[in-house]
């Protein structure tokens, strides 16, 4: 497994300010979805997303004539950009949606997205499906957006386009003549060259990607797999730099490509979970569950999460203690998500007879439940009341980008009572491991023995790795992560973007421009 992605300061570019960089005058976010909760009841309602990703860049955003561009989440069309116009006005930055149609959201985001590119950077090529007429509405879908940036942005802006659904935007850009500087950030692992080469349209995509100025990946294990597909198929890559960012330079470019770990509101998350409403929130869910160790499992409904087998893990090590029974409980919340995509309803399904099997076979007269099982979103506070109250957080995803409920957990646990144990395939696991109790998802008796472990931790051992895991997240939280990410590519800081005196919102410029062919 990757133990090298250690990042210290002198490599997180104190360097990079010193380049001499062009003046980037406004910060352009691009991403699948935009970051707001749309409702219509009469008209249009539009509500600012809460996502760490909008906490970090909505200051960099607002009112410095920001912009964010991405698919509003509805084909339906009708008043909705002047509503996303009105709500600039709110929020002090732009949002500009990318239409799509029913038509390309089915095979630009469920098909080639997440049938296509999430299984297969996740190492699962055996659940893709390789349909040619995903990747012409992946292209189509990429150009919409590229489209949409081109009308919106000038030379002077910085356009940071995120995460593998829009793969292709850099070349389309310069296609249509866009020579501002464009960042990406891969918010999901890249995969290792042997698994790479399945895709069909691997040339593709590997060009496109060396059209940005700068390539952001989650650890170095991702960086490396990346630098190794771009000499295997677009020919040799001299690079040179140590630490966090280096410079590439295939036969026609040069670009920068750098590992930075994405994270958390540290602070928000460590003051939250001092607050009255989650004392509460905690209080109720001990009072349900007395006198138990508790261990927590949240994720998406998603097969790379690794539910199926943590479940078997914690089955095994019911068989093997008698001992635990009454005297520990899993709660395991599973968010419904990607609803409509194959595979995705069989394995609920699985996991709900799992958790029927386990219950079923070891509930107990006096009432002890093994499982509870949770198939819903939790409000922020139930969320966190969970953090607080877990004894163990138990996070095993067979493979994973980062892992923000890994640290999310961490900087919640304030009484640093709690112990967490990671996938070693999780982005998490680069930066953790030292203080987390690693284990391979895979091996069911492992992960049993260490749950295990974890279960007869010492106090005095348990407050030790969770202060130094609280600690390390603290450092390197997500306001790092995106001034990191900012020093690499246009040697600004995240707060050198000045706030625009008297600043009067885009809305109608933009909506007009939006509209225009
Ligand atoms: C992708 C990559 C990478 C979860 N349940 C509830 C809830 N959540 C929130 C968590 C956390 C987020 O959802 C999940 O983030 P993860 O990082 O764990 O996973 P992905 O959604 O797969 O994200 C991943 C990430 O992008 C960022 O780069 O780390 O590897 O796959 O923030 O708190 N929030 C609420 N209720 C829930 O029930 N309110």
């Amino acid at each position: 497994m990757d133990q090298d992605h250690d990042v210290t300061e002198h490599e997180t570019g104190h360097d990079e300010e010193r380049r001499a960089e062009p003046d980037v005058r406004r910060l352009v976010v691009v991403s699948n979805r935009l970051p707001v909760v749309l409702s219509k009841h009469d008209r249009w309602q539009v509500e600012e997303g809460s996502g760490g990703l909008v906490t970090a860049l909505a200051p960099v955003l607002r009112n410095r004539g920001g912009l964010w561009i991405g698919w509003p989440g509805t084909s339906e069309e009708d008043g909705l950009s002047e509503a996303l116009a009105d709500a600039t006005e709110g929020i002090g930055y732009s949002l500009i949606p990318v239409h799509l149609t029913e038509q390309e959201v089915e095979k630009h985001y469920r098909g080639f997205s997440n049938e296509v590119v999430w299984p297969l950077f996740h190492d699962l090529q055996s659940r893709c499906n390789f349909d040619p007429s995903y990747w012409n509405a992946y292209v189509e879908a990429n150009r919409k957006f590229a489209r949409v940036i081109a009308d919106n942005t000038g030379p002077d802006d910085f356009v940071w386009v995120h995460d593998y659904h829009l793969m292709l935007v850099a070349s389309q850009l310069r296609e249509m003549g866009v020579a501002s500087k464009l960042g990406f950030f891969l918010h999901i692992p890249f995969p290792p060259l042997d698994i790479f080469v399945k895709l069909p349209w691997r040339f593709e995509i590997l060009k496109a990607l060396t059209e940005f100025d700068l390539l952001g990946f989650q650890t170095m294990r991702d960086r490396r797999n990346f630098v190794q597909c771009l000499r295997t198929f677009v020919g040799p890559a001299e690079s040179c730099g140590r630490g966090q960012v280096c410079e590439i330079a295939t036969e026609e470019k040069q670009i920068r490509i750098g590992a930075f770990p994405i994270s958390i509101d540290y602070h928000a998350y460590e003051q939250e979970a001092g607050s009255h409403e989650v004392a509460e929130s905690a209080w109720h869910i001990h009072e349900n569950l007395p006198e138990r160790q508790l261990i927590l499992g949240i994720d998406r409904l998603d097969y790379t999460k690794g539910i199926p087998d943590r479940l078997e893990a914690f089955r095994h090590m019911l068989e093997q203690h008698e001992e635990l029974r009454n005297r520990v409980t899993l709660v395991q919340v599973v968010v419904p998500s990607r609803r409509g995509i194959p595979g995705y309803e069989e394995l609920k399904t699985h996991i709900e007879r799992l958790v029927g099997e386990i219950n079923g076979q070891f509930t107990s007269q006096t009432g002890w439940i093994p499982i509870h099982y949770i198939y819903r979103s939790l409000s922020r506070y139930e969320l966190l009341g969970y953090y607080r109250t877990a004894e163990i957080a138990l996070i095993t995803p067979l493979k994973d980008g980062m892992n923000l409920v890994a640290k999310e957990y961490c900087a919640s646990s304030t009484e640093e009572n709690g112990v967490l144990i990671l996938s070693e395939f999780a982005g998490a696991a680069a930066e953790l491991q030292k203080w987390a109790l690693l284990v391979n998802p895979y091996d069911i008796v492992g992960v049993s023995n260490v749950i295990y472990d974890a279960l007869h931790m010492e106090p005095g051992e348990r407050h030790r790795r969770m202060h130094r895991l609280r600690q390390t997240i603290k450092k390197h939280d997500i306001f790092w992560w995106v001034d990191s990410f900012l020093r690499a590519s246009i040697a600004k800081s995240l707060d050198s973007f000045p706030v625009v005196e008297d600043y009067v919102p885009e809305a109608e410029t933009v909506h007009h421009r939006e509209e225009s062919p």
